[in-house]
């Protein structure tokens, strides 16, 4: 059965997708927003209170990377939080009146079932490629941004293999057609992994600053010491590139090129003990860590609409 404080399978997640969005219709919707690449579809929650004009938005995506358990745990548990607190708290009420926010729970659907079944560590899809054995593609290489330049390899047997082309994984191409297809509303893109303890912003795919840079830093630094003020739980802040590693294909540097101002990574607990096998016990310290350090990004970018 589904719970918060599992990690739970995508049939469960499928199941809890569905029932939340009937169970709360003035809050939540859904859309498909394309296939797999073994055909599963990739779910899109809609939250926030629809008035009659369009919305300016935020875009939440989980699960990038198969492994990386506790990042669609991070999704489910900030929906229900955004369900509970509307209408109670003050800053979410606000939020869900004025903006949408647009969650996709597991963005590598495949992968993530993969590393349940056969391989907890699988990282990337599981497309198939002519000419090599080795399965998928890095979805954090994929992307149109200084596409396989750094930190990234044309080795399809690689981890980070960025791919045959940019977009050539159909999870990655239907995420940066939603993207591309509501750049108007959407104000701000945070995508969530682990391990690490890091905010990232642009850019990764190069050591230049970004022409928002300062602004992106002490957004990044409000963030962390909003997370930080909860169990004391470290956070490093910085521009990609020089904090974690160079990396060109990344959705935050893609989406921040096409105009998405406020565009953050999240590396979720820990810093290594656990890794990716963070326990269970983890999950909801993580989560309402991690929900003080969103909800600081979106009330700012609320606040500067
Ligand atoms: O390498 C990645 O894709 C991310 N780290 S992870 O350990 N979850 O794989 C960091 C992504 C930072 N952003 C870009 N490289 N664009
Ligand atoms: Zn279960
Ligand atoms: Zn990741």
């Amino acid at each position: 059965a589904h719970s918060y404080t599992k990690y739970n399978t995508w049939s469960e997640i499928e199941s809890w997708i569905s029932s939340i969005a009937s169970s709360n219709p003035s809050l939540i919707s859904k859309q498909v927003i394309g296939q797999t690449y073994e055909g599963r579809s990739m779910h899109l929650l809609k939250l926030g209170k629809s008035s009659g004009s369009a919305k300016p938005a935020v875009f939440i995506d989980c699960g990038i990377h198969a492994r990386e358990w506790i990042s669609p745990a991070f999704c489910q548990w900030y929906v229900k939080e955004a369900l509970e607190k509307y209408g109670s708290d003050s800053e979410m009420t606000n939020l869900l009146n004025t903006m949408d926010v647009y969650v996709l729970p597991v963005f590598n659907v495949d992968g993530y079932v993969y590393s349940h079944t056969t391989d907890r560590m699988w990282r990337k899809t599981r497309s198939r490629l002519s000419g090599t054995s080795c399965r998928g593609t890095d979805p954090n290489r994929n992307f149109d941004a200084g596409w396989c330049t750094i930190g990234a390899s044309s080795n399809p047997c690689s981890e980070t293999f960025c791919g045959k082309t940019p977009e050539s994984e159909i999870e990655a191409k239907n995420v940066a057609d939603f993207i591309r297809s509501n750049k108007s509303t959407i104000k701000a893109y945070i995508t969530v992994h682990s391990y690490s303890q890091l905010l990232l912003f642009p850019y990764s795919y190069s050591y230049g600053l970004a022409a928002d840079h300062s602004e992106l830093m002490s957004v990044a630094k409000g963030a962390s010491s909003a997370l930080t003020s909860l169990y004391g739980t470290r956070y490093t802040y910085g521009p990609g590139a020089s904090t974690i590693y160079p990396a060109a294909g990344g959705s935050d540097d893609w989406a921040y090129d096409l105009g998405v101002k406020y565009s953050y990574t999240f590396e979720l607990r820990d810093t290594g003990y656990y890794g990716f096998l963070l326990p269970e016990s983890q999950i909801k310290p993580t989560c309402e860590e991690t929900m003080l350090a969103v909800n600081y990004i979106t009330s700012y970018v609320l606040k500067n609409l």
